[in-house]
């Protein structure tokens, strides 16, 4: 495997529990896709550099964990963008979906696309991801709602990995909404999601299982029928929990030993408690937040004080969080969640990896024997790639060792 040395980074590993894991004029050894050493410039052994057929001048670019994006759904065809007008003229979100509109429009366009209008649209806004710095990607479906259309965007979730040198992880969110053939009998399609999904899974399409337990979405009853087929299979779960209200959703999943719950906005007490037990992490959204202009915050301090990791992402999606720039993300997460910089990096990196279940691949930190993802940035430290938003600072991105063309 070939050894590639890459000198003069100024590095933030986060590779220990807390801090930024600061390396300044840091020198990397890579082995194909991994990390074989780390530190000082100035104390790397001879015999590695010895080894290495290339030398990648850094010229004292930052240098961060490739960024993770714990929770999009970045296969759909249409926008919504009419819906957006709307609201802004007094609509409610809930009003919308109740209306036949919301995620039922986003799945009336998917349905109507076929296949490789799907992917180029997914590989649009992966690249678009891509050149900001990130290198691993979750993907839910739930804009099909039909076996044959959950299937076709897990299939063309997966093929975003085959396309572009990006790692994806697949998330089956066929209890995502009500389709219109199902109207009135929510049981019946929460029988049909836990039909398909052995046979999903069978087609190895299935990394984990979410659903969106909400008022407008599932009951919990329903939620714990999704999770049981899950854990039948051996598949993880996720929950899009106490989004827009409390149905004590994370409590649920926690029981299950979720992954994740994600948005979290109405968590209560007994959410916070039942995820610290779990050690499930917390998927903070603020692109949703802002977007549907909540006012209520999820409850940061709490889940800080009870040692929940915090985790960030876009939410990508046509309906609540139309972002793709993970650095607005972060900058909005400390701006109107409180959190640090710090916590929004680890937010990107290591606690994303752990809301993947991607920790223990070497996934979300820079160590010797991690993956070799990184990213090289314009900037003297990470803290003011949160500072600044709307900005392209991204220098070059290095994917399994090798660097990644982030041009598009
Ligand atoms: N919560 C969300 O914010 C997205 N899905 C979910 O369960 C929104 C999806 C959409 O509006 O299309
Ligand atoms: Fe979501």
């Amino acid at each position: 495997m070939e050894v590639r040395l890459w000198r003069h980074g100024n590095v933030a590993s986060f590779s220990e529990a807390s801090g930024w894991g600061w390396h300044e004029d840091a020198a990397l050894v890579t082995e194909g896709e991994r990390l074989l050493w780390l530190g000082a410039d100035r104390a790397l052994p001879a015999p590695l550099a010895a080894r290495a057929v290339d030398e990648i001048d850094l010229g004292g670019a930052c240098v961060t964990p490739g960024l993770i994006d714990c929770h999009t759904h970045l296969v759909y065809a249409g926008d919504r963008a009419r819906e957006f007008e709307l609201r802004l003229q007094g609509a409610s979100y809930e009003e919308i979906a109740r209306a036949g509109g919301g995620i039922r429009s986003t799945v009336a366009a998917t349905r109507a696309a076929d296949e490789s209008t799907l992917l180029q649209g997914a590989l649009g806004r992966a690249r678009t991801l891509m050149a900001e710095g990130v290198t691993t990607l979750e993907i839910k479906s739930g804009y099909g709602l039909s076996e044959r259309d959950e299937a076709r965007c897990l299939a063309v979730a997966r093929r975003v990995a085959e396309v572009l040198p990006i790692t994806v992880r697949t998330t089956f969110l066929g209890a995502h909404a009500l389709p219109p053939e199902f109207e009135g009998r929510a049981d019946a399609y929460v029988d049909a999601v836990c039909a398909w999904m052995p046979r999903l899974a069978g087609l190895g399409l299935v990394d984990a299982v979410d659903a969106f337990c909400e008022g407008i979405g599932f009951s919990p009853a329903q939620t714990r029928r999704v999770f049981e087929a899950a854990r039948a299979l051996g598949l993880p779960v996720k929950l899009h929990a106490e989004q827009l209200s409390d149905q004590h959703g994370a409590v649920l999943a926690a029981e299950f030993g979720a992954l994740s719950c994600d948005h979290l906005e109405y968590l209560g007490d007994d959410g916070v408690a039942a995820m610290a037990r779990a050690g499930s992490v917390a998927v903070l959204l603020p692109g949703a937040f802002y977007f549907l202009r909540e006012s209520k915050l999820p409850p940061v301090a709490a889940l800080r004080a009870a040692g929940v990791p915090l985790a960030l992402a876009t939410d990508h999606n046509p309906g609540s969080s139309p972002t793709l720039s993970p650095l607005l993300m972060m900058n909005m997460a400390c701006t109107l969640f409180r959190l640090t910089p710090e916590e929004a990096w680890r937010g990107f990196t290591v606690n994303a990896a752990r809301a993947l279940g991607l920790s223990a691949q070497g996934h979300g930190c820079l160590a010797a024997g991690a993956r070799a993802d990184f990213a090289a940035w314009d900037a003297g430290h990470p803290r003011e790639l949160v500072y600044g938003f709307g900005q392209r600072p991204l220098l070059q991105l290095i994917r399994g060792g090798r660097r990644v063309d982030v041009t598009h």
